[in-house]
């Protein structure tokens, strides 16, 4: 029996029906599917969220909430769209594509794939417990929700109620259940490829994968030894990031960053992974440079792992210090320059049409290129002492973050749309919800670089006057992009339930001739016609 053959026998020998063929499963296209669903509805929590704190922000003064609520909601409204949104949206691509994509039955760990997968909807659920714990639980403490912002930084953080446990250990079920996915992702991609599928004739996505997945494991670990310090600093009379017990609160952003910057690829590169898909696709032309794109890829990986101070630059760090990881973070734009020229010459003199996937690629390359712009901006130490802390570096990292992953996972659910559910979707309305929500998202955060330009500091609810019409602007385009996502339901729920012209085997026109792209068995279309959901 080929690989091929095993791939299509998923669902037979007695596989669960009902219930238990979700709560049990170990089909890796059932549990992305899983991935995906808990992904957009996190992703509408968190958008709920950012429309709060847009709406409280609208005018100058306190309209809608109290200063812990507002806090509570900006500190949860990051961690809901990292952790909830954009990982698991990207991991269940991964879990749909990657084994199709090299040819595997299925991925190397089933079981454990189920477990990644089960303990989100669990850290989801101990997440809402530490919002909602100031007003169900009284241990004695005063508890304010967690007001410290999704870096969590000591003093602060050590002082907040039982908010902040269930918070940490809501990262701690999260960090299980990404080093669990990204074990096993590194396993089928490294063991599992079909016979011929060399690891240079793996599509972008899956090499892109296989850096996101050796990032997590080196430092989601750090990230849960931080808040396990933090966790023993608060319970168990350790001083770790306590001055007055001999520490050190700086340690502990040093701890967070190493993990935090290096978080920002892990969102980034899946997405440029669909990139690597969709752009030779709609410009009829294989893609450019590849293995130029994978050692720029192993180069981000590596100095992305040793420029976290840039994020505490008004620590106090020795001069020296500061320059070096200013030069380090500077050199970052060499390797996501030459994906970009990549991204372009693949384009260039291609044939190219302009489907919902496609206008979402090429809206990332400029506005993402726009959001990185910005970042060189704020690697400059001294432009970092004014901008720092400003609604400018919420502007710059929502245009790195917004176009860089979610625009990369939009693209990715148009482009496979077809593939997962067999039906095409209606592209008049995904080209009207790119245009929407790409006006929103712009109205939304450009008037943010002039705010912080200006001076309004970030994580504030209140402001001057004189920054009341740029916070009007970008309150009215936050509601347009927020209330864009209700198309993007709609048009997934049509391909869903089966209304819509059937999708051929495929696909996409332009992916033919594309067989680089593609492993020998199972051929294009095989993996096609089989879909588990129907
Ligand atoms: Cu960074």
């Amino acid at each position: 029996m080929s690989t091929a053959d095993v791939a299509h026998d998923d669902h037979h020998h007695g596989a669960p029906t009902g219930w238990r063929r979700w709560v049990f499963s170990t089909n890796h296209k059932d549990i992305g599917t899983m991935y995906l669903i808990f992904a957009f509805c996190m992703l509408i929590f968190g958008g709920l969220m950012a429309m709060a704190i847009r709406a409280e922000l609208i005018f100058p003064g306190m309209q809608l909430l109290s200063p812990d609520v507002y806090n509570n909601i900006v500190t949860n409204h990051a961690l809901v769209m990292i952790f909830g949104a954009v990982m698991p949206a990207a991991a269940g691509m991964a879990n749909w594509m990657i084994p199709l994509m090299i040819g595997a039955p299925d991925m190397a760990l089933p079981r454990l794939n189920n477990l990644s997968f089960w303990l989100l909807p669990i850290a989801a659920f101990t997440l809402v417990t530490s919002m909602l714990a100031p007003y169900l639980l009284d241990f004695g403490t005063v508890d304010t929700g967690v007001n410290t912002g999704w870096t969590i930084y000591p003093p602060l953080s050590a002082k907040v109620g039982a908010s902040m446990d269930f918070l940490i250990f809501t990262i701690h079920v999260l960090g299980i259940s990404s080093i669990l996915a990204a074990i096993n992702i590194i396993v089928t991609i490294l063991n599992l490829r079909a016979p011929g599928m060399t690891m240079m004739k793996m599509p972008l996505f899956v090499w892109t994968w296989l850096v996101t997945a050796f990032l997590l494991i080196l430092v989601m670990p750090v990230l849960a030894g931080g808040v396990t310090m933090l966790l023993f600093d608060r319970h168990f009379g350790t001083s770790f990031f306590d001055a007055a017990g001999g520490g050190d609160p700086v340690l502990f952003q040093h701890l967070f960053w190493f993990f935090g910057h290096p978080e920002v690829y892990v969102l980034l590169l899946p997405s440029i992974g669909v990139l690597g898909m969709v752009i030779p696709t709609f410009s009829r032309k294989p893609l450019f440079g590849k293995t130029s794109l994978v050692i720029s890829m192993a180069i981000l990986m590596v100095l992305g792992l040793i420029v976290w101070a840039h994020h505490q630059y008004t620590i106090g760090m020795s001069l020296g210090t500061v320059t070096y990881f200013m030069i380090g973070t500077i050199l970052i734009s060499i390797p996501v320059g030459l994906m970009v020229f990549n991204f372009i010459a693949t384009m260039w003199r291609g044939a190219m049409t302009f489907e919902t996937p496609m206008l979402f690629a090429i809206g990332i390359i400029l506005m993402f290129t726009f959001g990185g712009l910005t970042g060189v901006m704020l690697a400059v130490i001294p432009a970092d002492m004014q901008y720092h802390d400003s609604m400018f570096v919420v502007a710059h990292f929502h245009y790195a973050l917004i176009p860089g992953a979610l625009y990369g996972l939009y693209a990715g659910v148009f482009f496979w749309l077809p593939k997962w559910t067999g039906r095409m979707y209606d592209e008049k309305l995904g080209k009207l919800f790119f245009w929407t929500n790409v006006g929103g998202f712009n109205l939304t955060f450009f008037p943010q670089h002039f705010l912080g330009l200006a001076g309004m500091p970030r994580r504030i609810i209140d402001y001057n006057v004189a920054f009341t019409e740029f916070n009007v602007m970008s309150s009215i385009g936050s509601f347009i992009f927020g209330i864009s996502h209700i198309l993007m339901l709609y048009i997934i729920i049509k391909c869903v339930k089966g209304q819509g012209e059937k999708a051929t085997d495929q696909v996409w026109e332009g992916a033919k001739g594309l067989e680089w792209q593609l492993p020998s068995p199972p051929p294009f279309h095989t993996w096609a016609t089989a879909p588990t959901v129907k």
